[in-house]
């Protein structure tokens, strides 16, 4: 089988919060790259990738249509060998950003391809360790939000079956100890002590602040602390997580699959949280979930949860799904929850299509790379 062409976009979906209707800013979009590779043989496979904060969003496309052109006329089902070349490929730039985000789009792509060629789903492709998991709804409990609106989101989340999500702390500004714990006790006694309720302070406190806060927020029986200081300070988050009976998550926010050897060499996580789009796609994602197993700690996902649940329930230290529907525009239907358990589609691959009019509607023209 060959690579014979890559159609990629640049699709800028519109920034709702549609899981429990809480208001966003107007005018925010979630810009994404796609590519649908396809093959001499006819299978397609779809894959993307998500530039955070919406800058250099034409960069990130230009170096996805790059490195598409690197791989046309290679065999899809060698992912590893695509793999090493497109990382020996960026590696000059450093392999790390926007470069791997590209890479990653294109891995996702191939494991498609290569999962629709066997006629499998890609979670049983790669072990359908599990074969539903807990989804635990996330984005819409916002820092940025007050108490009524928390309260009301998170009744939303309720009535909609889920029984974990996850809330913000670090408040926007300069809040006070008191005003971090009342918000925390808001959101608690707004779900009840039968959900599980992660707070994420997305590396907005100091070492310092961290040794401070966490301790206080123990209370709350928090079904994991996440990102409490930042994303490479593995001394600082393993203080953290030896002072807490609450388990420490991090991982989202760095690239490749070495961080992640510090991250469990040092004992800064409980649970491994790996972002598809930054850990170098499938590939990637797979290699740390092994290593995580090796440590015995859990994984958990971070965006992209119709691709997610495949990858977590290969797993036997599968966790749960972030679900958070950002990517869901793209898509002709995603995996829904039912009673807070996720589950992949059964179809082969991803079991995903691009719905057309959507990227007719969100989506640049198509650029085409290869032949006609
Ligand atoms: C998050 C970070 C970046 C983009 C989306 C969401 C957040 C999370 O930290 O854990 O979902
Ligand atoms: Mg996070």
């Amino acid at each position: 089988m060959r690579i014979h062409s890559v159609e990629t976009r640049l699709v800028q979906l519109p920034g709702e919060e549609s899981l429990a209707g809480g208001p966003m800013p107007s005018g925010l979009t979630r810009d994404f790259v796609t590519a649908t590779v396809r093959t001499d043989e006819g299978i397609e496979g779809i894959g993307f990738g998500f530039l955070f904060g919406n800058r250099l969003t034409t960069a990130l496309k230009s170096a996805l249509d790059e490195l598409c052109g690197l791989v046309l006329g290679d065999d899809p089902l060698q992912h590893a060998a695509v793999h090493r070349k497109l990382s020996q490929a960026i590696s000059a730039g450093g392999p790390e950003g926007l470069a791997l985000i590209a890479l990653s789009a294109i891995d996702i792509a191939l494991w498609d391809i290569k999962a629709r060629a066997a006629g499998l789903p890609l979670a049983t492709l790669l072990g359908a360790c599990q074969t539903s998991l807990p989804a635990y709804a996330s984005g819409a409990l916002r820092r940025e939000y007050g108490r009524e609106q928390l309260e009301r989101s998170a009744s939303r989340l309720r009535e909609a079956g889920f029984r974990q999500m996850k809330m913000q702390l670090a408040l926007p500004g300069t809040p006070t100890v008191a005003q971090e714990l009342d918000m925390a006790r808001v959101v608690r006694d707004a779900v009840g002590p039968d959900t599980d309720l992660m707070v994420d302070i997305n590396h907005r406190w100091s070492g310092r602040q961290a040794l401070s806060m966490a301790p206080r927020l123990e209370e709350f029986g928090f079904y994991w602390l996440e990102d409490p200081v930042a994303r490479d300070d593995y001394a600082g988050m393993a203080a953290i997580a030896q002072s807490l009976a609450t388990p420490l998550a991090s991982g989202e926010a760095v690239f490749g699959i070495v961080p992640f050897r510090q991250l469990m060499q040092a004992g800064s996580i409980d649970i491994a949280m790996v972002d598809v789009f930054r850990v170098g796609g499938v590939t990637g994602w797979m290699k740390v979930a092994a290593m995580a197993e090796a440590f015995n700690l859990p994984v958990t996902s971070h965006l992209a949860p119709e691709i997610s649940v495949h990858l977590v329930g290969a797993l036997p230290n599968g966790l749960n799904v972030e679900y958070i529907p950002w990517s869901f525009g793209m898509f002709q239907e995603v995996p829904q929850p039912v009673d807070g358990m996720l589950a992949p589609f059964g179809r082969p691959g991803l079991g995903l299509e691009f719905d057309a009019d959507a990227m007719r509607r969100w989506g640049s023209a198509p650029t085409r790379i290869g032949p006609r």
